[in-house]
């Protein structure tokens, strides 16, 4: 076989396995993947964000699930009066995504974001034991046990927001104990200011302040949405991005709101020198604006049986 081949077809373990043809080709993948065939067994090895493909950094795309009710929702800019429900499975929903090719998934409590009860707790465990990809999860981490509690469920990466803000000390408190690929910082601002609550409230904090003063604590990965572009599909706000990243010295951004086609993509793949190796995507892989998705059962998902679909956990280690 030659050595350069892409695809090898090992029949003693049954599997596909993608090989890179140079080093060069995948850059920055960490290691190998190998994607079981024919309902067997499912294996990922983590990928680091912004792939190098031929010296071509690609963005990280993140599908997001928001939680609210048990259901899948998004709202529009957060505001709740302005939801619309999306799918009622969230594991399936998760399961979907994966096999859309997603390296990693964006899980948010939105009852829990806004002070609610904290009742998706359960299906949050769920999707992070059944999905072979890193979870991060958001929404309603207020204490050092809530964050304990997360990653014992299974989450690869908690993200706290409100407390970040109103206890400081508990982000330098979080990462201390579990680093800081596993405690990140959520901001989500608008016209500059961040907001907590489930975005019911400001905080008075100036967002791009509020990420130095993060990072000097330690943090190193500030998701940031940009709220009045959240949920509308008309691009996300790169100045916004820009302003933050040219302040920031080792803190890398998740950019999130606004994505509606695959141009907003390449627009966020130009801001590698400001820190933004990746993006967070919801309303717009919902509504399947991505033309490949079309091949990816997106139409097919209520009569799709995913049972079949098994996967390895990470341990908490993020290791497989
Ligand atoms: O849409 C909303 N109203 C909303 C939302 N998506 N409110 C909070 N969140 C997300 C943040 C962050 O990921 O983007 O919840 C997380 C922060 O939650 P908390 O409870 O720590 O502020």
């Amino acid at each position: 076989m030659v050595e350069n081949k892409r695809r090898a077809y090992n029949k003693q373990q049954n599997r596909i396995t993608l090989s890179p043809k140079s080093p060069r080709t995948y850059g920055n993948l960490t290691k190998t993947v190998t994607f079981g065939i024919a309902g067997k067994e499912t294996t990922t090895k983590r990928y680091r964000s912004n792939c190098k493909t031929n010296g071509f950094s690609m963005i990280l795309v993140i599908p997001a699930i928001d939680l609210r009710g048990g259901s899948c929702v998004r709202l529009l800019q957060g505001e709740y009066e302005k939801e619309k429900v999306y799918f009622d499975d969230p594991v399936k929903m998760a399961k979907l995504w994966r096999i859309q090719n997603a390296k990693v998934l964006h899980l948010v409590d939105l009852d829990a974001a806004k002070g609610g009860p904290e009742n998706n707790r359960d299906v949050i465990g769920q999707i992070c034991r059944e999905l072979d990809i890193p979870v991060q999860v958001g929404g309603g981490i207020r204490t050092i046990e809530d964050v304990d509690a997360a990653l014992a469920a299974g989450a690869y990466r908690v993200i706290i927001g409100t407390s970040a803000v109103l206890n400081p000390d508990l982000v330098s408190e979080a990462i201390s104990k579990h680093g800081s690929s596993r405690v990140v910082v959520g901001i989500d601002a608008r016209d500059g200011e961040a907001r907590i609550q489930g975005w019911t409230e400001g905080s008075g904090l100036d967002a791009v302040q509020f990420a130095i003063d993060m990072e000097n604590r330690g943090c190193r990965r500030i998701v940031y949405t940009d709220i009045s572009r959240d949920g509308t599909m008309q691009g996300p706000n790169v100045d916004a991005y820009k302003t933050m990243g040219s302040r920031l010295k080792r803190a890398k951004i998740t950019a999130s709101g606004g994505i509606g086609n695959h141009k907003h993509l390449i627009e966020l793949n130009t801001l590698e020198s400001f820190r933004v190796d990746s993006v967070i995507v919801g309303r717009a892989l919902y509504e399947n604006v991505f033309p490949c998705q079309q091949f990816w059962c997106w139409h097919m998902k209520e009569e799709l049986d995913l049972t079949c679909y098994s996967s390895a956990p990470l341990k908490t280690d993020g290791t497989l």
